[in-house]
């Protein structure tokens, strides 16, 4: 029975492993082979004078990156990778793979990200990169254990819609039989309305869709969004929830996935501290207007640039509260005392921002109002808006982007090395 190649050990006696051929070297009496499955790798040493005929017909037809079984005996070799080798007495070739390859994944001369991307499925097989995604993986599962234990139900919103969910334009519209149809940039509207279905805490992970022509390392446009909503629940009550989320997440990984960090080379995996500082926004505009050159006044958007000034002055993760009211959605909830500022928030990391939330308005003529002052049409959002006529809790919530979590998490530089199929502006297929 095959078994994975991280457990196979001198005491495995004899043992049989699957994986692909990772390296071939020939050295006249004796070649040596590395086997790799996603646990690791092990050298097949095979011995020509000793070792069978249809061993070594096979070991002679063998490509690099082709799938074998092989089995044999396994002996301590301390220079080998895990100390161990095997000598194989079986080794069949199960799917031969065709040279040359499309990408190295040996990895001795570094891909550009576009070729890379182009043969995914092999980029994938490098343990470094397949890190990624272990890591990824053990992030989200991190996060639906969180939300689990703090009581939130796990909801599946519907991705083609009939409106904007923000208003803007930056939606894909899809033919939907004869109807005009969009794929939903955000599950906003409908997380708000499972408050009204007195869910009272609710989160989604799940895919949004942003038709927005950027070209840079850190938008998409297909994300992965996890978003969450709570009844009763105010502004500054959210962002404790994401706070802890963030950090459960990063302990999580450093406590599961050391393997993995050590293969990515990530020397201080550090776990955030918390409390995370509250930087008012008017703040923040100080900040940026000190330390970048483009012009930068209150109201403004923070760009990548302010982004950047603030976040070196701020060190790590940090939220910037207090926006105007005129630079938020309609949904965002303003100070009674300062209808001009909201009670919407942003969750920056250094490098890039990872989340915006906000106390939603609950009031239906308020929110009427509001969405009139954005120069939306509120019979377009009557399926959002009936809710709120019959009963609707105060609430608030936070969407917080999949992607860039691990982008930062990781240290990567690009967006769409934490993604594995990414969508971008020129970027369809595989
Ligand atoms: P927002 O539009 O700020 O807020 O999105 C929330 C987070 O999602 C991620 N994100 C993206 N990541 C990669 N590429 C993109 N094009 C992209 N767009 C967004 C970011 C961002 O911070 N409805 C609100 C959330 C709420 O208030 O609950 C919303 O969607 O990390």
């Amino acid at each position: 029975m095959r078994i994975p190649i991280h457990q196979v050990t001198p005491e495995s006696g004899q043992a049989e492993i699957c994986g692909w051929v990772h390296e071939v070297r020939d050295l006249g009496g004796l070649a040596f082979f590395l086997i790799r499955d996603r646990t690791g790798i092990i050298q097949v040493t095979i011995p020509k004078k000793r070792a069978s005929e249809v061993v070594l017909a096979s070991a002679k037809q063998v490509s690099r990156e082709s799938v074998v079984r092989v089995a044999g005996p396994v002996k301590a070799m301390e220079k080998a990778p895990g100390g161990r080798e095997m000598v194989p007495e079986t080794f069949e070739i199960v799917s031969l793979a065709r040279s040359p390859l499309p990408l190295d994944v040996v990895e001795k001369v570094p891909a550009e990200l576009d070729t890379r991307l182009d043969s995914r499925f092999l980029d994938l097989r490098r343990p470094r990169v397949n890190a990624v995604f272990q890591i990824r993986s053990a992030a989200m599962h991190a996060l639906n254990d969180f939300f689990h234990k703090e009581g939130f139900i796990n909801i599946t919103t519907p991705k083609i819609v009939a409106a904007a969910t923000e208003g803007g334009t930056e939606l894909f519209p899809i033919a939907y039989f004869d109807k005009e149809a969009f794929l939903n940039q955000s599950p906003q509207l409908f997380k708000q309305m499972m408050m009204a279905a007195g869910c009272e805490k609710v989160y989604e992970i799940g895919p949004i869709f942003r038709a927005e022509e950027h070209n840079t390392t850190k938008h998409l446009n297909e994300a992965t969004s996890i978003d969450i909503e709570v009844s009763f629940a105010d502004h500054l009550e959210v962002m404790r929830i994401l706070e802890r989320a963030i950090i459960t997440t990063y302990e999580y990984v450093n406590r599961s996935c050391s393997d993995q960090i050590a293969n990515l080379e990530i020397a201080d995996f550090a776990v955030p501290k918390d409390p995370f500082i509250r930087l008012p926004y008017s703040e923040a505009i100080e900040i940026a207007k000190k330390k970048i050159e483009e012009p930068i006044a209150y109201g403004d958007d923070i760009g990548s640039a302010a982004e950047r000034a603030i976040g070196e002055e701020m060190g790590g993760h940090y939220f910037i509260v207090d926006w105007p009211s005129e630079t938020r959605p309609y949904y965002a909830m303003p100070y009674e005392s300062d209808p001009s500022i909201c009670k919407a928030f942003d969750l920056m990391h250094p490098r890039m921002e990872l989340s915006s939330g906000a106390e939603r308005v609950h009031d239906h003529d308020q929110l009427v109002c509001q969405i009139r002052k954005k120069g939306l049409d509120p019979e377009s959002f009557e399926f959002y808006l009936k809710p709120f006529r019959y009963g609707m809790p105060p609430h608030a919530g936070w969407g917080l982007g999949a992607d860039r979590l691990i982008l930062t998490m990781l240290g990567l530089q690009n967006v769409r090395e934490a993604v594995l199929f990414p969508r971008d502006m020129h970027r369809l297929v595989p």
